[in-house]
């Protein structure tokens, strides 16, 4: 088989460059390692940068978003009682978008779908063969049969766990890390929202996070240790701290109610330089992490999508490598802006584990500061939205 662009991973990444290059004209083939079922199973992001929409409206695949979505034109920041407004729209001129990936990948397939793509599920052993040489080739497995797939360029969308990053030899990648000592317990319900807009709870209790996938439909989050097994958490036991982490004019009004999903995520911060290696191109969580606080992941993936597609038209189609050559330095310099705003949302909204008091009151100065500065709330708002391609 082959494709001008062969593409590891049929997640969001892997998903809206195989569909803006189709648009293009380019051809691809997507190898994906999970059934198609599996894959639209996973519950994750439920916010949208002003980019990300966007983007996905150019790839042509808003219809959805834009019927079924939630724009929100701000969020709050809360320190037990303390509730501070982040009035997005009013700061930057910009809202965001709830609408959950579930449904911004189930629209991607679709799409792909109408377009007669060529995804492939279902892949094992994937290895990406002279990614270094101008002939590079991936062979797999699939249905007891190794395959080869012949291709001009390998986008690596295949995640944190995926094969791509690990094809760029060791000691030509340079690795940044930071684990976070705890995860997030998440429970979808179907529940009002606790409130009409999101709430990221900092509290005396550890942190919250009030979200949402409609008005019918609510997701939550809780601070949990590393330690902790989802089979530790019953549905009332999560309830009951949910609302001991937020203020009591939510939690005293809430609706709870039985979870139809519950898991725990680790948080980490992560970024593997350089994003290419020959004719290997690394999007999304291939080659970043970041902790869920500042709801930066999948715009990233789509953040990468954006410098690199257009590169790899320009390159298949015009023979101009201006852009692969640049997509690196370029995507880098906007992941890591975001590396640093999710990092500081998360260290700004966590209870570390043997903190001394000073770390507890330096939460406490930041909400507060954030109260009583314009100033500080428009920083957080012009990160919180996206900062610009
Ligand atoms: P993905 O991991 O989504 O997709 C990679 C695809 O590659 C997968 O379908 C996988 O099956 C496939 N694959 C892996 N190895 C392969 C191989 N060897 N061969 C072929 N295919 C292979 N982001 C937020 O913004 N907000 C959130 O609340 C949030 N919550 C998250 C919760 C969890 C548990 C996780 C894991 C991530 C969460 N994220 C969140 C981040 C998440 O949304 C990612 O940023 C987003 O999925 C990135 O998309 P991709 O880069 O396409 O990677
Ligand atoms: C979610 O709705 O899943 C969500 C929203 C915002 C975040 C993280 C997760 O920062």
């Amino acid at each position: 088989m082959k494709a001008e662009v062969a593409i590891i991973g049929g997640g969001p990444s892997g998903l809206l460059l195989s569909q803006l290059l189709n648009k293009a004209g380019v051809a691809t083939v997507i190898l994906e390692r999970a059934s198609r079922e599996h894959v639209l199973s996973r519950i994750r992001a439920g916010v949208l940068e002003a980019g990300t929409v966007a983007m996905l409206q150019e790839a042509g695949v808003g219809d959805r978003m834009a019927a079924e979505g939630l724009p929100h034109d701000g969020c709050f920041l809360t320190d037990d009682e303390l509730m501070v407004r982040i009035n997005f729209k009013e700061l930057t001129g910009t809202s965001v978008m709830v609408y959950g990936q579930t449904e911004v990948t189930a629209d991607l397939y679709a799409a792909q779908d109408a377009m007669g793509a060529t995804i492939v599920h279902g892949v094992e052993d994937v290895v990406i063969h002279d990614a270094d040489s101008s002939e590079p080739y991936i062979e797999y497995s699939v249905g007891g049969e190794r395959k080869r797939l012949d291709c001009a360029y390998v986008a690596g969308c295949d995640g944190f766990h995926g094969v791509s990053r690990k094809t760029i030899p060791e000691d030509k990648r340079s690795e940044f890390e930071r684990v976070y000592p705890f995860g997030w317990l998440g429970v979808l319900s179907r529940t009002r929202p606790a409130h009409e807009e999101l709430i990221y709870a900092n509290s005396s209790n550890g942190f919250a996070l009030a979200s949402m996938r409609s008005e019918t439909l609510s997701r939550y989050y809780v601070q949990v240790p590393l330690s902790d097994r989802v089979d530790e958490w019953s549905d009332e036991r999560f309830w009951t701290t949910l609302k001991s982490c937020l203020p009591s004019e939510v939690a005293d009004h809430m609706e709870t109610g039985p979870s139809i999903e519950k898991s725990i995520a680790p948080l980490r911060s992560f970024v593997s330089e350089p994003l290419r290696w020959g004719r290997l191109f690394l999007v999304g969580d291939a080659a970043h992490i970041v902790p869920p606080t500042g709801a930066k992941g999948l715009n990233l993936a789509v953040s990468d999508v954006h410098y690199l597609y257009q590169a790899l038209i320009d390159a298949v189609k015009k023979g101009d490598k201006t852009g692969i050559d640049s997509y690196s330095e370029r995507a880098l310099l906007r992941i890591w802006k975001a590396m640093r705003f999710s990092w500081q949302m998360t260290t700004m909204l966590h209870q570390f584990d043997g903190e001394d008091s000073f770390a507890a009151q330096m939460r406490k100065a930041t909400l507060y500061h954030l109260s009583q500065s314009e100033t500080a709330r428009r920083d957080l708002a012009e990160n919180y939205i996206g900062l610009p391609f």
